[in-house]
């Protein structure tokens, strides 16, 4: 912990991916724990175009049930260590995996979704894309002012990734002095490969998680735990 303490208090330029695990400490379900299932779908057939295009109206009921879920949630411990970490750095990029906001919630300023947001939505139709944060969603699926319906504005198995966002995110793996993984399996691509991109760049890579993961062999620094206790420690001035 020391050596990771010291290379992040260092480092004037550091980069933060995130999964769905630093939410957990919010009571928030992560992807694949115990809680993921969802009326015995996989996340994995669920989060899908084909899915949608098939049964709209049962995807947006899940879409619905975790953003009640979500509505009701805070951020911990350790959104908020990000975003005091944040402040502190001339150079900072809060990259995440999750499609909830709290991060931003948290203070966090320079954040970037790869997989979108559950609070967004977008038009089939004329693809205008607008926040909606209506608890529960009426009507459902919810309609453009066109009249056309909307989708969730996040990023669904087999869809590309918003090409913005994802440069912005491999540009800081490529540049920074030092990565945080956090509370992510790391086994959802492209992402999963940010942290490859960083230490092929010659940066500190730490992984932050109660359980190895593929990066752990490969990061240099492998902090075993919760983030919401180890990144106040980790980050504290
Ligand atoms: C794409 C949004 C190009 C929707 C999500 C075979 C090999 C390699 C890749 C593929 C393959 N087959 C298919 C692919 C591509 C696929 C992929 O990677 N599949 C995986 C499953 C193998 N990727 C894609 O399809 C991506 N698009 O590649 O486009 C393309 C285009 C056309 C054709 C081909 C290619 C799109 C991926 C985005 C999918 N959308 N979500 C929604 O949320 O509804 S992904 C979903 O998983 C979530 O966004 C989540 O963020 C993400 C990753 O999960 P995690 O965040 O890591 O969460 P998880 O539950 O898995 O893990 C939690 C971790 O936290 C655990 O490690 C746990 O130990 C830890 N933890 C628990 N408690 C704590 C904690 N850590 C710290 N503190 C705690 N307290
Ligand atoms: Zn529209």
């Amino acid at each position: 912990m020391e050596n990771a303490r010291q290379w992040l208090a260092a480092a004037r330029s550091v980069a933060v991916l995130t999964g769905a695990g630093i939410s957990a400490e919010s009571e928030s379900p992560t992807f694949r724990g115990p809680n993921g299932l969802w009326r015995n779908n996989k996340p994995e057939q669920l989060a899908t175009p084909e899915a949608f295009a098939r049964d709209p109206h049962m995807v947006w009921e899940w879409y619905d049930w975790r953003r009640s879920v979500h509505a009701g949630k805070e951020p911990n411990a350790g959104h908020h260590a990000l975003a005091a970490l944040e402040r502190g750095k001339s150079e900072f990029l809060l990259i995440t995996q999750n499609v909830d906001s709290l991060h931003e919630r948290a203070g966090s300023r320079a954040v970037v979704h790869l997989h979108g947001s559950v609070w967004r939505v977008r038009c089939l139709e004329c693809g205008r894309e607008e926040a909606n944060e209506q608890v529960p969603l009426v009507p459902l699926p919810p309609r453009c002012e066109c009249g056309g319906m909307q989708r969730p504005a996040v990023v669904w198995f087999g869809e590309q990734l918003p090409q913005r966002e994802l440069q912005a995110a491999v540009n800081a793996a490529r540049q920074v002095e030092a990565f945080l993984v956090v509370g992510t399996s790391s086994l959802v691509y492209p992402a999963a490969a940010l942290p490859r991109v960083a230490l092929e760049s010659g940066a500190r890579v730490i992984e932050v998680n109660p359980e190895a993961t593929d990066l752990t062999p490969h990061a240099h620094a492998y902090l075993k735990g919760f983030a919401g206790e180890i990144l106040p420690a980790l980050l504290s001035q």
